[in-house]
């Protein structure tokens, strides 16, 4: 899908008009997804810097994500799951980089809506005062970071650069799945924030994992296995935390897909990856996610080559069902 450049600065002048009607009548909540990724952060952050009447807010900051407000004192709220505390005169929220409602952990007001985001699943309903922004762009930060280039130039500061960049330079695994567009996007941020790269990348990578962290990857490397679905040679296994990362290990060792499952109070998380060859035979990864909700409920999505599903059935229950559709995805041939 390449939707053409006019209807790109089309669609940024609607983001605009939006923002500009909601942030008139009062505070706009710019909403994270709840797995606090650098890309959902760091497109609040950067949205929010460019009125006074947006506040960044979620349920959940991750690792990277963290240092990096800490670094820049961004301003973020944390909110409560129930009785979340929204303002009363609350005139619009932003949704960014979240599939669908429930991603951000939060039951959201009935005020108007707007949904950033570049995920290929979608379960969002919208009414007649909601605006959906919805690109096949690898990051959310590059749609934001296009949005304040066009509207808003004055809120590209250094820090804000930073935010979009660092969204960027994750969602797209160190630019191992980037396209043009995302390069596009970096070099602009690059040079409007005036960054110094290598040591940007350099901070980012700067992350030493605590000995327990640690010993929790080496143990879900050591459980993995691999299973035929069909086709597909699918790796397997389970891992108590940071099963992103886990995941990320394992799809580099070469097999068609990756799901890594994690059971923790009656709940179940499976985190799946698929290398670009699976993708391009055929494999899409948050597809077969969705279709899992449709079968054992729970909910999932996400992107081609990356996704995820939480519910609350047994794990091996939710491992079969993915594997079992996998098995099912028909496999082309790639010349
Ligand atoms: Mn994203």
């Amino acid at each position: 899908m390449n939707t053409p450049q006019a209807s790109f600065s089309e669609e940024l002048l609607r983001l605009h008009e939006w923002l500009t009607q909601a942030t008139n009548n009062g505070p706009v909540a710019v909403i994270t997804g709840k797995n606090g990724d650098m890309d959902t952060i760091g497109s609040a952050v950067a949205l929010a810097a460019s009125h006074p009447n947006m506040l960044a807010a979620g349920l959940h900051v991750g690792r990277v994500a963290q240092r990096m407000i800490e670094r820049h004192k961004a301003p973020y709220r944390m909110l409560k799951p129930t009785k979340t505390g929204w303002p009363k005169n609350l005139a619009g929220l932003v949704v960014v980089d979240a599939a669908a409602p429930d991603q951000t952990g939060l039951s959201l007001p009935d005020v108007p809506l707007c949904v950033i985001d570049h995920h290929a699943t979608d379960g969002w309903s919208l009414g007649p005062d909601d605006l959906r922004l919805k690109w096949d762009v690898r990051s959310t930060t590059e749609v934001v970071g296009r949005y304040l280039q066009a509207h808003a130039p004055q809120a590209l500061t250094p820090p804000v650069c930073e935010f979009l960049l660092a969204g960027l330079v994750t969602d797209t695994g160190r630019f191992r799945h980037a396209d043009a567009s995302s390069f596009a996007t970096a070099s602009m941020l690059i040079e409007r924030g005036g960054l110094d790269y290598q040591h940007f990348i350099q901070d980012m990578e700067d992350t030493t994992l605590s000995p327990s962290d640690r010993g929790a990857v080496l143990r879900g490397l050591q459980r993995a296995d691999t299973t035929q679905a069909g086709p597909w040679t699918v790796l397997r296994t389970t891992a108590g935390t940071l099963e992103g990362k886990v995941a990320s290990m394992l799809n580099g060792l070469g097999a068609d897909a990756v799901v890594v499952t994690r059971h923790r109070n009656g709940s179940t998380r499976l985190t799946v990856r698929a290398p670009r060859t699976s993708v391009i035979a055929g494999l899409h990864l948050g597809e077969i996610m969705n279709a899992m909700t449709a079968s054992i409920g729970g909910e999932g999505g996400g992107h081609d080559g990356a996704a995820g599903w939480t519910g609350d059935v047994d794990p091996i229950e939710a491992e079969t069902a993915f594997i079992d559709a996998v098995a099912r995805a028909p496999r082309r041939e790639v010349i």
